[in-house]
């Protein structure tokens, strides 16, 4: 279902948007948690680079209970995530606010276990990935019921028509979070997105965001995709060509 008129014009004066609409039905809903448990199951007991707590700090913190958990490109390591990149609810929505032709930037499951679960602090996902013409969009797929409790998203609404804002390396009582950015902010016009479990809400590369710890008794899964316009380039300025195609045409495939 493509967005409405009106819905695109609110994602671009908002720079986000909550979708109305549930975006994975119950069933495969199910099968989406079981394959997400089963692949940090798998990558839990190996030695693998897969997964990631970005709560980490800088130095040895062996006994850090703290957790963040990130596994980035889950379609290359389940069948079922690499599925859903092509689920038609999904590549709808994404089509509706950056064309036909859309090739995946990458994907990641954000992982914020119950009472243990880390922050995300305030981010443009173009103050990381500095991609020109900043036009990507991410959908953020809630797994579970995501709220204020345990960590939903937090967004800065129209944030995004003010550029990349400089970022710097985010601490957690005075040391330093390798994995994280942050941006200096006034949070006082932060609006959180509640969403239930097979909802999802979609945001721009520029919009301000960020998720509280999650100090619940419930797990917070949660799935996000990041989708670019074909002809989108690195930081370096050179064209993403080889990325997976989502949906339409890459003109600028060599093959
Ligand atoms: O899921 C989270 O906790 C953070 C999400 C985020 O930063 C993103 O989707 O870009």
């Amino acid at each position: 279902m493509y967005l409405p008129k009106e819905a695109i014009e609110d994602f671009q004066y908002q720079g986000y948007l909550k979708i109305d609409h549930q975006l994975i039905e119950n069933d495969h809903l199910m099968t989406l948690r079981e394959q997400y448990d089963k692949v940090f199951a798998e990558q839990m007991n190996t030695d693998s680079q897969g997964l990631r707590n970005l709560a980490t700090t800088e130095g040895k913190q062996p006994q850090n209970p703290i957790k963040m958990l990130q596994i980035m490109e889950m379609w290359s390591r389940n069948e079922q995530f690499y599925k859903l990149l092509f689920h038609q609810p999904l590549l709808d929505i994404a089509e509706s606010l950056i064309g036909e032709n859309i090739q995946l930037f990458h994907d990641q499951s954000l992982y914020k276990p119950a009472h243990i679960g880390g922050e995300v602090p305030w981010h443009q996902d173009n103050g990381y990935w500095r991609c020109s013409p900043p036009n990507l969009v991410s959908i953020w797929i809630a797994l579970d019921n995501a709220d204020e409790d345990n960590g939903c998203m937090n967004v800065i609404p129209k944030s995004h028509v003010e550029g990349r804002l400089d970022h710097s390396r985010a601490k957690s009582e005075g040391k330093e979070l390798p994995a994280l950015l942050t941006t200096n902010i006034d949070n006082n016009q932060a609006v959180p997105v509640p969403l239930l479990a097979g909802h999802g809400m979609v945001h721009h590369c520029l919009t301000l965001h960020q998720t509280n710890p999650n100090n619940s008794s419930r797990d917070r899964r949660a799935m996000v995709i990041h989708y670019m316009p074909v002809g989108t380039q690195n930081s370096k300025g050179e064209i993403l060509s080889d990325n997976l195609l989502l949906r339409g045409v890459n003109h600028f495939d060599a093959e």
